[in-house]
């Protein structure tokens, strides 16, 4: 059954709780997407990019899963929504209650209009590697064929 890798991100607590009880809320909710086969600790990070907002809590779970990509991307939506994701108002890029991005689908290469694959901006992002690092070191990233632990060793010397 196919593998996925997903990032976790929160840096807005509200109705639904703190960050943390948000991203444990969202674990749980995975579940029904397929299997939560590990998951990383929770990492306290500064915003990168739109810099005026909130510190996050980042993190990643690798997910088997049946559904095809489109699919896991469509319910990966409807999670973010179920814990108050509002993307009609505020800035690009800006605070959410919660951002799950599909990072890796087994080895796929994917270029459709609503999925990229892999993330374009995973091996760029520390906040993305150091918790991917702690539960998939060896996945190979499709197209720069680099494992996880090199690529997130790449961004902490760059750093
Ligand atoms: N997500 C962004 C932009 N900047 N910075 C951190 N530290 N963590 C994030 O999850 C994050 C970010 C867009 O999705
Ligand atoms: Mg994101
Ligand atoms: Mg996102």
């Amino acid at each position: 059954m196919p593998l996925a890798a997903i990032a976790l991100g929160s840096n807005l607590a509200g109705e639904h709780g703190s960050r943390e009880a948000i991203l444990e809320g969202a674990v749980n909710a995975l579940n029904a997407l397929g299997t939560v086969k590990a998951r990383s600790t929770w990492h306290e990070t500064d915003p990168v990019g739109y810099a005026e907002q909130p510190r996050f809590l980042n993190g990643a779970v690798l997910l088997q899963t049946d559904l095809p990509p489109q699919e896991l991307l469509r319910g990966l939506l409807r999670v973010e929504q179920r814990f108050g994701r509002d993307r009609t108002h505020g800035i690009a890029n800006g605070p959410r209650t919660l951002d799950l991005d599909l990072l890796l689908y087994d080895d796929l290469i994917l270029e459709a209009p609503e999925l990229v694959l892999p993330h374009p901006a995973m091996h760029t992002r520390s906040f993305v590697l150091a918790p991917l690092a702690e539960i998939a070191p060896d996945w190979i990233h499709p197209l720069l064929r680099t494992s996880v632990r090199d690529l997130f060793a790449s961004v902490s010397c760059s750093a």
